[in-house]
């Protein structure tokens, strides 16, 4: 039995994961036949070992990324300027003001490179060339330009896990397997059966491997068939990516949202995975060579730039992200955790109401470590998950109060906030009516996965369609003209039917709207901004159903109280202090349905 077990289960990837398998308990606890039983894994967390990391006590180093508002734009939903029903560069410019006036400082916008759009840009074909479809790279120069004429920046979604398998890299590995393309990819032979090389899964319900006859040789995809692994232990791939991504810095874009950066190291051999969700993702989930390829990014490229980044952590838990966004170890600056999105025991197809408590306790443990070394981020929606607003209600009336909770959550915590498009106008479920309706190749797999395992039509359309990615992404609501004023064509996806009432237009127009409760949410932060660095102090935190907690720094102190459920509750305690934004407007008494609000101690 080895003998540094101990170490090893004190580092937070071990916790996390053991945690995530239901193993984890106190090492006195754990008998040899179990240490000895988890030798893979102790092997994995021997190879990503990092020196435990103390949080840094002091004042956080200002940034001009920790201070800012961050709105995620799905480009193919936001804005149609030449009516083919698909959202374009030009509709993207249209609505800058728009996003100025709502107080936004960092535009993100999902991809919009060149792609057979097999994962909607997610499997990019041409890493320097606008999607036909968006317009061209004169647009984007005059997005660009636009972006900063109003002082916002703008960060590109770049997807450096894979590329489409029309990538030319890949089209040249197919043609000549001797060229130095091959190797930019991940091949391996299958075995003597003739089945792939591991028992990986794909995230999209299918196995993680084509076969390619004309090679007698299988190329791994984590996502889609069209999605190819790029091999990072090239080094001549790594310097083609970081020539690309500095062309890009240099065209002036101010920095990048990295799709599932901690899945580009694969342990050695790619052993097969244990049966389950995603067999054989803790074999790449965090890989050995991770942190080394990051600090190599950030030598040379976002060092070398006034430049954000922000990793999207896919799999991995909150405390292990840390390790890729401490400021002393020159990696990322921010990721993004999802573990608050849904509930333990629930995933995305789980229709059930969300238990803000669980979310209370999620925040109170990311916001309590107070690290001047690290900075985090805070977001509740994206183009892959349901709207966060219909997991937490269930009436109608229950709507704006809830969405309005959001906010000022949101813009009252320490770190980079994230809003998804739509989530300021409290945009929300869209009633699929049959899988025809579906674009999501991750949905559509999903249902094709569970037809043939004998599910019925209408059994399978009831599971996916609660969770299908193509919830967040049903054009944007900009009036209540027909489609929403979102195109004068047939949208490429179907808007949700409440546009005539839940719209930017009319909301614009009445001061006590989610839209404008995101206006002053966000206007908050901007002037006082204890509530970006001041420290966190949760009040009253044993109390169910309440959330509480103060801002203090130097500057002032600020106090937030949240009633967390659907019924009346009564205030645990009493603050004394000026009341500077109320869900309701006021406060009264009691605290109502999820009820929020703002005030100034000092
Ligand atoms: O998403 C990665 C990821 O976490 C999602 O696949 C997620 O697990 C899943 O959708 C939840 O059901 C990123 C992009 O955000 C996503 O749109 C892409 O499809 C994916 O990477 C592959 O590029
Ligand atoms: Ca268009």
């Amino acid at each position: 039995m080895r003998s540094n077990w101990k170490e090893l289960l004190k580092q937070p990837f071990a916790q996390e994961n053991l945690m995530m398998m239901g193993k984890l308990k106190p090492a006195e606890e754990f008998t040899p036949e179990e240490v000895e039983a988890l030798e893979p894994f102790w092997k994995r967390v021997e190879a990503t070992a990092l020196p435990l990391h103390v949080p840094v006590k002091g004042p956080y180093e200002r940034k001009w990324w920790k201070e800012a508002v961050a709105y995620q734009i799905y480009p193919m939903s936001f804005c149609d300027s030449n009516g083919d029903g698909i959202g374009d560069l030009n509709g993207i410019y249209s609505k800058l003001d728009y996003l100025k006036a709502l107080g936004v400082d960092i535009v993100w916008l999902s991809p919009i490179y060149d792609s057979p759009n097999d994962d909607n840009g997610y499997d990019i074909r041409d890493y320097r060339k606008i999607h036909a479809d968006y317009g061209t790279m004169e647009d984007f120069d005059r997005l660009l330009e636009g972006v900063h004429a109003r002082g916002m920046k703008l960060i590109m979604d770049m997807v450096l896990n894979h590329t489409s398998d029309e990538h030319p890299w890949f089209q040249a590995a197919l043609k000549d397997p001797t060229s130095k393309y091959k190797d930019y990819y991940i091949w391996r032979k299958g075995k003597a059966d003739g089945t792939p090389p591991n028992n990986w899964q794909s995230f999209f319900s299918e196995p993680a491997w084509n076969y390619y006859p004309e090679l007698d040789e299988w190329a791994l995809h984590l996502f889609s068939r069209k999605q190819m692994d790029l091999n990072w232990e090239n080094p001549e791939l790594r310097e083609e990516v970081y020539d690309m991504l500095n062309w890009w810095m240099d065209k002036g874009v101010d920095g990048f949202r990295l799709d599932v950066i901690n899945l580009i190291s694969k342990f050695e051999g790619l052993p097969d995975g244990e049966e389950g969700f995603i067999t054989g993702i803790e074999n790449y989930v965090y890989g050995p060579h991770l942190h080394e390829y990051l600090q190599e990014l950030n030598r040379r490229v976002f060092s070398l730039h006034d430049s954000y980044t922000v990793g999207e952590g896919c799999g991995l838990g909150a405390a292990t992200q840390v390790s890729m966004t401490l400021a002393s170890r020159k990696e990322l600056n921010t990721t993004f955790c999802f573990s608050h999105f849904d509930t333990p025991g629930h995933s995305k197809y789980s229709t059930y109401r969300y238990d803000l408590n669980y979310l209370k306790d999620y925040i109170m443990k990311t916001q309590g470590t107070q690290d001047a070394d690290n900075w985090l981020t805070l977001v509740f929606e994206n183009h892959d998950q349901p709207r966060f607003l219909s997991k937490i209600t269930r009436e109608p009336g229950e709507i704006e109060p809830a969405a309005k909770l959001v906010a000022l959550l949101e813009m009252t915590l320490c770190g980079t906030t994230f809003i998804y498009e739509g989530q300021e106008l409290g945009m929300r479920f869209v009633e699929f009516k049959h899988a025809s309706e579906f674009r999501d190749v991750e949905a559509i797999n999903m249902y094709k996965k569970l037809l043939s395992e004998g599910k019925t039509e209408e059994e399978a359309f009831r599971f996916v369609a609660p969770g299908t990615r193509d919830q967040t992404r049903a054009p944007m609501q900009w009036t209540s003209d027909a489609n929403g004023g979102f195109t004068t064509g047939t949208p490429w996806l179907r808007l949700n039917d409440n546009f005539d009432t839940v719209n930017a237009a009319d909301e614009e127009k009445d001061p006590d709207s989610i839209l404008n409760f995101y206006r002053a949410a966000i206007s908050q932060r901007k002037q006082n901004k204890t509530l970006v660095y001041g420290d966190f102090v949760p009040v009253c935190p044993e109390q169910k159903d309440f959330f509480g907690y103060t801002r203090e720094d130097a500057d002032g102190k600020y106090y937030v109280e949240i009633n967390l459920s659907a019924h009346e509750l009564e205030r645990p305690v009493e603050m004394n202090g000026t009341l500077l934004l109320g869900s309701y407007g006021t406060a009264e008494k009691a605290l109502r349905p999820f009820e929020a609000n703002l005030y100034r101690l000092r």
